[in-house]
């Protein structure tokens, strides 16, 4: 009697469902970052001390302030402390929502409609190094910008000719990455905001996932300056707390150089109570991994964080001097914790062979613009990485 009222779409879901189903038995089947193989992803093992923050806040909704007005002060605190780590004037603002997808497209959204009347085009276009996050792409997608994209340099950076020569009068913004997703390369960051300033062009900088990691590292060691001081066409950056942040996902974070910025995209909800005003894509949002985020910070401070970021480098480090011993070749000496490596003709596995070899024993890369690409996060130990080492000589030494 019941089916009888069910859509098509209600008929084929009933169709499926399979009542020897068995979720856990299901759940079986997936990997763990527990024990630190994972060399092919973002996320990691959330800290344990914030792991535990968060189960106790799972209902925490940042959508509702009249409800949760706690959990909004504990998100304006995340913003505070990503924005110190990025000089990030006190006109400024920022939000916490599910990751770096959303946080590309709702900067991206904001910029559209701050340029809308300005340059009244059909369809303004955005500039990017080829080099960045396909979230780019779905963005520009949905928001009908032409995303023009330049091939980087050999170095895997933007290439500021390139990027130059392709601006036009209907172009509004640049995007420049800190952390690329492929290698973790870091674009020159000045040169893309003097083109901004030249060009009067707003820039967006994806920081997703090196947003965590430049800060911290010895000055002297890099020319970071992901900067809102340094530079002056900055109008927003992507930092995700559920990457390096350690925080469970989903915690993604944007910064906006000015509040008044993404009035551009602001809405406001006239039935709920304090009828708040929303500058996020979604309603409902975690306030878990903010509060997570804060609390981490609390516990462990700039240094802790630091300690995290300077022992995943010198794992990295590790690996590569490793790698490198046995014949693998790194063409883009790594700057972050991301290594692109390749195979001379003389050893005896290819890229590919190689990959599918390490996923069989349970060491899971990725295969990136034809370099076997290692991700080394928080949760995998030098040990660990050892293990690693002493695999690939037994298959060298097996042929
Ligand atoms: N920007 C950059 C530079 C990124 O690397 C990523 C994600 C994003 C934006 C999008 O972030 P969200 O995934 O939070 O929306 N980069 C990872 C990647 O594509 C995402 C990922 C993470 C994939 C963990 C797999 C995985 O296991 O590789």
């Amino acid at each position: 009697m019941h089916a009888y009222y069910l859509s098509i779409v209600g008929v084929l879901s009933l169709l499926q469902i399979n009542e020897s189903f068995n979720v856990k038995e299901n759940l079986s089947k997936d990997f763990s970052y527990s024990g630190g193989k994972i060399l092919s992803s973002m996320n990691c093992e959330a800290d344990p001390f914030a792991l535990e923050v968060f189960r106790s806040n799972v209902e925490k909704n940042l959508g509702d302030p009249a409800l949760f007005p706690g959990t909004i002060a504990v998100e304006t605190r995340v913003i505070n402390i990503l924005g110190s780590l990025f000089d990030l004037p006190s006109s400024g603002t920022g939000v916490i929502l599910s990751g770096g997808s959303e946080a590309n497209l709702t900067a991206l959204w904001a910029i559209r409609n701050n340029n809308a009347s300005s340059h009244n085009q059909q369809k303004p276009e955005i500039i990017a190094p080829e080099s960045v996050h396909i979230s780019i792409d779905k963005a520009a997608d949905l928001l009908q910008l032409k995303l023009i994209k330049i091939p980087t340099t050999p170095q895997y950076q933007a290439d500021l000719e390139a990027i130059s020569d392709a601006i036009s009068k209907k172009t509004i913004a640049l995007i420049g990455v800190a952390g690329t997703t492929a290698f973790g390369t870091i674009d020159p960051l000045k040169e893309l905001d003097d083109i901004c300033q030249t060009y009067e062009l707003d820039l967006h900088i994806d920081a997703a996932f090196g947003g965590l990691i430049f800060p911290f590292l010895p000055k002297i060691h890099s020319n970071f300056n992901l900067s809102f001081d340094d530079l002056q066409s900055l109008v927003s950056i992507t930092v995700d707390i559920h990457k390096m942040g350690r925080v469970p996902i989903p915690g993604g974070g944007l910064l906006w150089r000015d509040a008044t910025y993404p009035i551009a995209i602001q809405f406001t909800l006239p039935y709920l109570a304090g009828k708040p005003k929303q500058i996020t894509i979604t309603g409902t949002r975690t306030g878990a991994s903010a509060i997570a985020f804060a609390s981490l910070w609390e516990k462990n401070g700039f240094q802790g964080f630091q300690e995290t970021v300077m022992s995943c480098l010198e794992n990295t480090r590790y690996l590569s001097v490793e790698l490198e011993k046995r014949g693998l070749l790194i063409p883009i000496k790594p700057v972050i914790n991301i290594l692109g490596v390749t195979t001379p003709s003389d050893f005896p596995f290819n890229v590919l062979e190689l990959h599918k070899i390490l996923w069989q024993h349970g060491w899971t890369t990725t295969i990136v613009n034809g370099r076997l690409r290692f991700v080394v996060m928080p949760s995998t130990t030098k040990n660990q990485l050892r293990n690693l080492i002493f695999l690939i000589d037994q298959l060298i030494s097996d042929g």
